[in-house]
């Protein structure tokens, strides 16, 4: 049994030892979906905390960029427990950070997930520039748009992005996720909805096809 405090709080320690062999003995025992939903939060929780010790001064830059490579390699660990059954494609997201954003840990979960959920994620990475979405929405004609950003001037890049797309006559459903996304920010962006979770952001995803 996974103990979910304890894989926040090595997380947020930065123990990689601890937290792949937490990890590790949880998937050895075939943990449902949804389980493993509650491991990437506890995670994703961990996070949290390296993003308020790093505030407080406590951790640097190279902190923030070893807790970035444990939550990748955690992730990579718990995917196969993240579902796969899928094997039609029920429809097209067209994803990237928008510009001004490096960070893209929560969006290759969003795209990890919807991916096993049947969705093609055409994925254009980071630091995505106001043009290359547009243009790329145009060339695909994704029925979704995801937007992520973890800065809070993502909200900006955001908006700009979506009022290009919509300026360009994109016809498409626009969620937008990533920490300091809020039903504010949201209305502010002028996209359809919004999630800090993408679990959620995939079953959003899947009642609107
Ligand atoms: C890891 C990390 C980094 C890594 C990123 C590695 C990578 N490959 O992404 C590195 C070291 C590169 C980095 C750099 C920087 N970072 Co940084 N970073 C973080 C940290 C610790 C974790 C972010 C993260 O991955 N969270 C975990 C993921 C899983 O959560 P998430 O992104 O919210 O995603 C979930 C949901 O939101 C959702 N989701 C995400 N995207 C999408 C999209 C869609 C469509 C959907 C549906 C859902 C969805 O799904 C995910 C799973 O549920 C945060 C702290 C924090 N509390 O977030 C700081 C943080 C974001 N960073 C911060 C800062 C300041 C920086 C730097 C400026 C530092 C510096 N001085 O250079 C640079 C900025 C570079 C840039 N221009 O982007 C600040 C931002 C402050 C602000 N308010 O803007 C934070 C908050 C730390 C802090 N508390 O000060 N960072």
């Amino acid at each position: 049994m996974l103990d979910l405090k304890v894989l926040t709080l090595a997380l947020g320690d930065l123990e990689e030892d601890q937290v792949m062999d937490l990890l590790r003995e949880f998937t050895a025992t075939n943990p449902s979906e949804g389980d493993a939903l509650e491991a990437v939060a506890a995670c994703q929780g961990g996070m949290a905390i390296v993003g308020e010790l790093f505030e407080q001064g406590e951790y640097f830059v190279g902190d923030l960029i070893f807790a970035g490579e444990l939550l990748t390699e955690a992730i990579g660990v718990l995917k196969p427990a993240l579902g796969g059954g899928a094997s039609a494609v029920i429809g097209t997201i067209l994803l990237g950070t928008v510009h001004g954003d490096l960070h893209d840990i929560g969006k290759n979960i969003f795209r990890s997930m919807s991916e096993a959920a049947g969705f093609e994620v055409v994925d254009i990475g980071i630091d995505v520039a106001i043009e290359e979405f547009v243009a790329k929405a145009q060339e695909i004609k994704p029925q979704i748009i995801g937007m992520s950003g973890v800065l809070t001037l993502a909200i900006d890049s955001m908006k700009e992005t979506v009022d290009a797309l919509k300026a360009a006559g994109v016809d498409a459903k626009i969620i937008i996720g990533g920490n300091p996304v809020t039903k504010d920010a949201c209305a502010y962006v002028g996209a359809d909805a919004f999630t800090t979770n993408a679990a959620e952001g995939v079953k959003i995803s899947q009642d609107w096809i």
